[in-house]
């Protein structure tokens, strides 16, 4: 006989159904998406905006001004309040409608494209950008290619109405040609910037009135009227009237229909027309994420395909972050959960370290804020301290190992030489090795030069961030001059004395004295292969993975 403290196997049965059932009913209530689109359309406000109209946040921080009194939540970092340009990706966690929203604003800058291009990983859908008066623009095209890749659904939100706009018929052709996606409008706009009248509900028939408001803070009221009405008309003027009825006979006619499975698949994006930042077309659009977004993903790993509702916990980390709170100073990783329930203090391996360590402190994130919690679920993005156990791309676990895909590099192409402008080393060192671990910088040492080490980054806009971000977060005055080299190599199981690449290229070493070539061109890493077959060149260190 069982101890009469231990539950029977009936109530065990029941224990652990009514545990799945709660994991299910947890799971199925998650939607996790990314905000993408060429720099500039509008991301950060949109964020804004949604959080706004979701209650979440009170008065919307404007992106607007420089000097603006507040920000907008997901661009906490100083350098992107004071450029007015987002630079790393933000998780912010919201409740609506009894569901839980897990949005990632990313940068749009192509500098800044690994960044956001880890945050898409991590998500379930895709909100879309575009500006109404440049469609679709080179790196929303590029992103776009990642979610036609991992077959994420994507809402479309064409955004900047109050301003001159192209016109609707040419935006849906540009998405549909551009892209080679269908594009099914969900409303109609009529007019742009001045004569900017609204936009019309397709499938609802019902117009929703646009009235600039001042300052853009606070809710826009939303009036409906039906389009047939003599007063919608008069109310819009009978040219901007006119033409509105004509592009949208045209797009009734000839345009796609809206379906669901279509948007799931990947095959077609719904697409809404507003202005975030005077407020209008967001209510449907929230209303539309919150209806249409699917749920939390099966995952592809080493171990088969592992669904959202598989009770063991597995998780991967996207994102590492330091010293996001000034009070606290911590390194925190960002780990997108994908299966199962996290729970505070349980055992959670890394497969990487094939090590098990206890999650004591876990948070949700909104924006810089953040809260601890005690328990996640699949869909959720959450963050663990890290003292230095984490690295981007790890797969966290419970139960037995698994293994999600690595998350690719992007190879460097611009490389300066970072030097110390006081006397601060062993902070200048211990920022480097952060930003370096946050996988914004590789760092190179060349012989000798220690204390001055090569940095490549992805994109030149990176060396402001390093700058910046060294002189706030750890009290270092650096500057970084161009090194004439422009791609690192790093050597695979190469036995024998280091062969050496000539030229204007040198041999260096990363931190964990792997040894890598740095190329000062092209044409001499190409030299370089055509003399040394039998050497392996690697464009990842061989250990990242
Ligand atoms: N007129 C108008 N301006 C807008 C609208 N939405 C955003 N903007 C402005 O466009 C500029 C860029 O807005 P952000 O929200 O920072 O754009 P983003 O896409 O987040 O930019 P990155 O993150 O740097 O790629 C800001 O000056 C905004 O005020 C809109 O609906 N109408
Ligand atoms: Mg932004």
């Amino acid at each position: 006989m069982l101890p009469a403290s231990e539950p029977g196997p009936d109530r065990q049965d029941a224990a652990s159904s009514s545990a799945f059932a709660e994991l299910e009913r947890e799971v199925s209530r998650r939607r996790t998406f990314a905000i993408i689109s060429h720099p500039d359309a509008g991301k950060t406000t949109l964020t804004e905006k949604l959080l706004l109209y979701a209650g979440a946040i009170e008065l919307a921080g404007a992106v607007r001004a420089r000097h603006a009194r507040r920000h907008a939540t997901s661009d906490w970092m100083a350098l992107e309040q004071e450029r007015g340009i987002s630079i790393t990706s933000a998780a912010l966690e919201f409740e609506l409608q009894g569901r839980r929203l897990s949005l990632l604003d990313t940068p749009g800058h192509s500098d800044f494209s690994e960044d956001t291009y880890r945050a898409l990983i991590a998500a379930d859908s895709v909100v879309m950008v575009i500006d109404a008066a440049n469609g679709v623009e080179d790196q929303t095209r590029k992103l776009f290619e990642v979610c036609r890749r991992h077959r994420l659904p994507i809402l479309t939100f064409v955004n900047k109405l109050d301003r001159p706009s192209r016109d609707p018929l040419a935006l849906v052709d540009d998405i549909e040609r551009t892209l080679g996606i269908a594009a099914a409008p969900v409303n109609w706009p009529i007019g742009s910037a001045e004569r900017f009248r609204g936009v019309y509900d397709i499938q609802r028939q019902t117009l929703h009135r646009y009235e600039r408001e001042a300052q853009g803070q606070y809710r826009a009221p939303v009036e409906l009227s039906s389009l047939d009405d003599p007063e919608a008309r008069e109310m819009i003027g009978a040219e901007p009237f006119a033409h509105f009825r004509e592009s949208l006979d045209v797009i009734r006619e000839a345009g796609e229909a809206f379906d669901l499975e279509a948007y799931h698949a990947g095959r077609q994006t719904p697409v809404f027309f507003g202005s975030a930042l005077t407020n209008f077309g967001l209510e449907p659009f929230l209303q539309a994420l919150v209806d249409l977004a699917p749920p939390p993903q099966p995952h592809a790993s080493d171990a088969g395909i592992i669904a959202p509702n598989d009770e063991r916990f597995t998780g991967f980390v996207f994102k590492i972050q330091a010293n996001m709170d000034p009070r606290h100073r911590d390194r925190v990783a960002f780990v997108r959960v994908c299966s199962g329930r996290f729970t505070k203090d349980m055992a959670v391996s890394n497969r990487r370290l094939g090590k098990s360590l206890k999650a004591s402190r876990a948070y949700r994130f909104f924006g810089r804020d953040r809260e601890t919690i005690s328990v996640a679920y699949a869909g959720d993005i959450i963050g663990l301290v890290n003292p230095g156990q984490f690295a981007i791309g790890d797969t966290l676990h419970s139960g037995p190992p698994v293994r999600f895909p690595d998350l690719p590099r992007f190879p460097a192409e611009h490389f300066g030489r970072i030097r110390l402008r006081d006397q601060r080393y062993k902070q200048f060192d211990e920022g480097v090795r952060q930003l370096e671990e946050e996988g914004l910088v590789q760092v190179f040492y060349v012989a000798a030069g220690r204390r001055e080490p090569i940095v490549g980054v992805v994109g030149a806009l990176q060396y402001d961030v390093i700058v910046s971000r060294l002189r706030t977060e750890y009290g270092v005055e650096v500057a970084i001059e161009p090194a004439g080299y422009t791609a690192a190599r790093w050597l695979g199981n190469w036995p024998g004395a280091t062969p050496l690449p000539g030229g204007q290229s040198v041999v260096a070493a990363d931190r964990q004295e792997r040894r890598v070539l740095l190329f000062a061109s092209k044409w001499e890493l190409q030299y370089f292969e055509r003399h040394h077959p039998d050497v392996v060149l690697l464009d990842e260190s061989p250990m990242s993975g």
